[in-house]
């Protein structure tokens, strides 16, 4: 017991020095997070899939969670190995977890001697504390079987009486020192790790994200208008958007506001890059290299323009897909202004935490608005979603384009490089599938609507770039109709749908939804999961109405 005090204690200790590192060095995290990312870029697909599966967006938390539990679990067995008096070994094995920390750093984009300092030092603390509080001498601390210590101390002393003292400290003087310099090293650790966590907010962006003022775009697209009568629901909305939007309860908005939107990527930590240390870098098969600043994409004219983004792990009738407002500069521009070379059929795009993609030059040069982005619904890019920049292209998965914290772009053949989900298995094209989402009803069991004989079916659906020219609803099993649909800025959102069942009967119920694209293409029917290039199928809800 005693040694897995000291262990923890030390392990702590470590972790809590390592954090008033992170919060001195620019760059530097504790060394959980270097570590739990390359456990997150080597596990096979298949282990990754899983983890993905089970926590779903959680996985991150549960991997440090895991990382913590295995240094608690090596840390007791450090300490019981110190309090045996195997010290040296104590120490090897502290050195060998500090290495790997150094090693995982090392393994890292960008990998600097001031990244390497947390783990360097908090090995060193852990170290010293297992020094500290193991006993010096451990024979003459070992005290004879049946030998009782002095009756007089232990009236005086109720702890020394406790039944988990260890046999090793039954010594009132050593027993006391010990739980002396163990509440000195918890007390300074979480002082340490309490000054290094406030010290590190001074890296976040969130300041200078919040004085940074945009500058107009100078051009935006109208958002072209095709809506049927939406006096009843759409209430007294009166923005652009509310023409987009039935404003229907239950269903998403058109537009997905920043807080709410879907996260996914890679990256432990968030992070965070400061507007006035970004460049970008465009290069390889170019005719002219080109780098910029923050402040030279400030000058460039700007577009703005509302686009839905999906992950290709988005399931049928998932929320990782969302549609925001974007500003930034045409991609298409700047890669005119390097020169393209004939046979560069590939634009890989690298984010400064080192995740990569590879798209088709012809998805960012055919005219389309893909862009490198700098703002989303009107405010700077939220640090979450890429800020200072990141890359949006209409009608491919975000894991083929959507590129955050994006910082080098470079030009290369198709067959010359795979990013990092291709690496993974995951098909290295990724265009966005037809897909219609039914967000109300709700399914499960128990859904009631206010069954005066109506019921409101409503939802979303997307082909990104391609367009929703028709949605249609199946109740029961029954005939396909068509479904009432709302405006449209372009054909690069998501389009919400109704369809008003009057002939609600109390029951069980149940309905299907299908979309077509601008090309009068229907979704594929047959049921897919999300591998290798995205799930397709109907989505399918079931559902109660009640009578009243
Ligand atoms: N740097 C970086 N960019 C990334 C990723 C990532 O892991 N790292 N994930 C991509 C994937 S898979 C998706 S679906 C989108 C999600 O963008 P969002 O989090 O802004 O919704 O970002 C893309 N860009
Ligand atoms: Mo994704």
């Amino acid at each position: 017991m005693h040694g897995v005090a000291i262990g923890l204690l030390s392990t702590f200790a470590g972790l809590a020095a390592a954090e008033l590192i992170v919060g001195l060095v620019r760059g530097a995290n504790s060394p959980v997070v270097p570590v739990g990312q390359e456990v997150i870029d080597i596990v096979p697909p298949a282990v990754k899939d899983l983890a993905i599966e089970w926590f779903g967006t959680a996985d991150k938390a549960v991997l440090i969670m895991g990382t913590l539990l295995s240094l608690a679990v090596v840390g007791s067995i450090v300490g019981t190995l110190a309090v045996k008096g195997n010290r040296a070994s104590a120490y090897a094995v502290t050195a060998v977890v500090g290495l790997i920390g150094v090693f995982a750093v090392q393994m890292r984009p960008a990998p600097t001697f001031g990244k390497m300092l947390p783990p360097i030092v908090g090995t060193l603390v852990s170290i010293l504390v297992i020094w500290w509080l193991s006993p010096r001498d451990v024979w003459a601390a070992r005290p004879i079987d049946g030998e009782t210590t002095d009756p007089v101390v232990r009236q005086t002393d109720e702890s020394v009486a406790a039944p988990t003292v260890g046999s090793l400290f039954t010594m009132p003087l050593q027993r006391r020192n010990f739980l002396h310099g163990a509440s000195t090293v918890g007390l300074v650790s979480v002082m340490a790790g309490g000054i290094g966590r406030i010290l590190k907010g001074r890296f976040d962006v969130g300041g200078e994200r919040a004085a940074l003022e945009l500058p107009p775009p100078v051009d935006t697209l109208a958002p072209v208008v095709s809506l049927p009568d939406l006096a009843v629901d759409s209430g007294t909305q009166s923005t652009p958007a509310a023409m987009m939007d039935f404003g229907i309860a239950g269903v998403e908005r058109w537009v997905v506001p920043n807080d709410e939107f879907y996260r996914i990527d890679t990256a432990l930590v968030v992070p965070q890059v400061p507007k006035d240390s970004w460049k970008l870098r465009v290069y390889g098969m170019v005719d002219r290299e080109l780098e910029f600043t923050f402040a030279d994409l400030l000058e460039r004219d700007m577009i703005e323009r509302y686009i839905t983004l999906s992950c290709v792990s988005n399931q049928i009738g998932g929320d990782l897909v969302g549609n925001a407002k974007w500003q930034g500069v045409r991609l298409k521009d700047l890669l005119d202004e390097a020169g393209v070379q004939p046979g560069a059929t590939q634009v890989v795009s690298r984010s400064i935490d080192g995740w990569n993609c590879g798209s088709p030059t012809s998805a960012i040069m055919d005219g389309r608005d893909a862009m490198l982005a700098i703002a989303m619904n009107g405010e700077p890019l939220p640090a979450e979603h890429g800020y200072p920049v990141r890359m949006v292209v209409p009608g491919l998965y975000g894991y083929v384009s959507a590129t955050k914290w994006v910082t080098e772009i470079e030009l290369t053949r198709w067959e010359d490089f795979d990013g990092y989900w291709i690496k993974r298995n995951w098909s290295k094209e990724g265009p966005i599938k037809t897909m219609a989402r039914i967000d109300r009803p709700k399914g499960g069991r128990g859904y009631s609507d206010n069954a005066d004989g109506v019921v409101d079916i409503a939802g979303l659906a997307w082909a990104v770039h391609r367009g929703i020219s028709k949605v249609e609803v199946s109740i029961d099993d029954g005939e396909w109709r068509e479904c009432e649909v709302a405006g449209v800025a372009s054909d690069d959102t998501w389009r919400q749908w109704r369809y008003q069942w009057d002939k609600a009967t109390p029951g069980k119920h149940s309905v299907r939804a299908r979309a077509y694209d601008g090309a009068g293409v229907p979704q594929p029917e047959e049921p897919k999961g999300v591998g290798p290039d995205g799930a397709q199928g109907y989505h399918r809800v079931e559902f109660k109405v009640e009578a009243v």
